[in-house]
């Protein structure tokens, strides 16, 4: 299924004199401010995120699963399905696969596919948290950090494979998330886990391409209940650290324990220039994999607001980040879900655009903390969404995405074309 451009302009046109109304108030308002309105339409433009393609489908949890209908039951589906979120949104211009879940068949036929639907494909994504029919080593007690060097070494064979696949799609990063640990004290040695997972990732990153990145992803429990190997970020910069320069820390926003100051993680990590990009979700709790920012909103923004000034100060030299989400649908159609999660990362990004960040050094330089304060909650406080609207129409997408995607009667299309039953791989 694919929207045509004709599609989206009839399905705009009703709309349009309200967006324009809106958005030529909030125009002049950020004119009045002397900001560069066509350059923050330019910098919301190029803020393109990938779609990960264990997120398409029904997800679920230990206590249940609930399909939705009409899921893509295969890698073309999935591809197609991105295509409809970017026609939407223009704003979701790639895909991050995960191996084996979405093994290409024919590289060639895919990478074409993708390209008909404007996409490209980001970091690939190993997985040694789960064994395969007929896999000669389990995983069940680790994989890179495993005591058996016969499991280590299926396990890094593993990743080199992740980066085959990936070099025939043209990806240019793999992300490593490992779920080794141990449930209880004394289960692994905590420093020979750790030394053993510093030499695996070394011997990946040895073969991986010159003009390749690694991706370290953290995350502090789950499905290890007393530790994880890679637990934070510390953890994960020291292994990178320890690999070379093109290996970098990736934040997922879930993997952190409750009340974590995740804006002085990425502070901190551009600094270093090693900050890779990013697992956008959003928790109550744990690794929920909810909404981007349908619980924490103003962390976002502060989150956006450490990237906006860490780009504009990049000392470090941080390259380009891996602007990534990481979600699960276990309520809400996954392509609405999806929708909603690309339209708040823009608008977390806009307010932190709006940032006057001279002023806010000013008032931090004089320990004027309420000035401080109210700088960065004017900023957030203001109503982007004609902004983003206006990105995403002057780019061709929908001014009102989940309108569209349900007045287009989207959903009912899919289910008609792939039937009720249909579950795509993934989690
Ligand atoms: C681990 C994680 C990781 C993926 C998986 C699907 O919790 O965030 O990024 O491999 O989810
Ligand atoms: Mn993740």
């Amino acid at each position: 299924m694919k929207l045509e451009a004709t599609q989206l302009a009839a399905q705009n046109a009703p709309y349009l004199d309200t967006h324009d109304r809106s958005w030529d108030i909030l125009r002049q308002q950020m004119e009045s401010k002397g900001l560069n309105t066509k350059a923050l339409l330019q910098q919301l433009s190029d803020l393109q995120i990938a779609i990960p393609s264990w997120a398409l489908g029904a997800g679920g949890t230990r206590f249940g699963r609930f399909s939705f209908g009409g899921e893509p039951a295969n890698l073309e589906q999935k591809i197609a399905d991105v295509g409809l979120l970017h026609a939407l949104s223009r704003s979701a211009g790639s895909i991050s696969l995960h191996i084996p879940w979405d093994i290409p068949e024919d590289p060639a036929a895919i990478r074409e596919l993708a390209a008909i639907h404007e996409l490209t494909f980001d970091a690939v994504n190993s997985n040694t948290f789960q064994d395969q029919p007929g896999q000669a080593q389990s995983y069940k007690f680790g994989s890179l950090c495993h005591h058996s060097a016969e499991v280590r070494a299926q396990a890094i064979e593993h990743n080199l494979e992740v980066i085959r696949i990936g070099q025939t799609l043209g990806s240019k990063s793999i992300t490593v998330w490992l779920a080794d640990g141990a449930s209880f004290p004394g289960q692994h040695s905590l420093r020979g886990a750790l030394q053993r997972t510093q030499d695996s990732l070394q011997a990946i990153y040895r073969d991986m391409p010159e003009d390749w990145r690694m991706f370290i992803e953290y995350k502090p429990y789950e499905p290890n209940f007393y530790s994880t190997v890679i637990a934070d970020w510390g953890t994960s910069l020291m292994l990178a650290e320890g690999c070379g320069p093109n290996a970098y820390t990736l934040v997922d926003l879930g993997h952190h324990l409750p009340n974590t100051n995740i804006e002085q993680i990425v502070a901190t990590l551009m600094m270093k220039g090693k900050l890779g990009g990013f697992h956008f979700n959003d928790s109550k709790y744990g690794d929920d994999d909810l909404t981007v920012g349908s619980i924490k909103p103003y962390q976002l923004f502060l989150i956006f607001n450490e990237l906006v000034y860490g780009m504009a100060n990049n000392t470090a030299n941080n390259p380009p980040l891996a602007w990534m989400i990481d979600a699960s649908h276990n309520l809400k159609d996954p392509l609405e879900d999806l929708l909603q999660s690309l339209e708040a990362i823009r608008i977390a990004y806009a307010q932190a655009l709006l940032v006057d960040q001279e002023a806010l050094a000013d008032a931090q330089a004089r320990q004027d903390v309420t000035e401080a304060q109210e700088i960065l909650q004017d900023a957030f406080r203001t109503d982007v969404r004609p902004l983003v609207r206006e990105a995403r129409w002057q780019d061709g997408g929908a001014l009102y995405p989940i309108q569209a995607y349900r007045e287009l009667g989207i959903r009912e299309q899919l289910i008609e074309q792939r039937g009720m039953h249909t579950i795509a791989t993934g989690l």
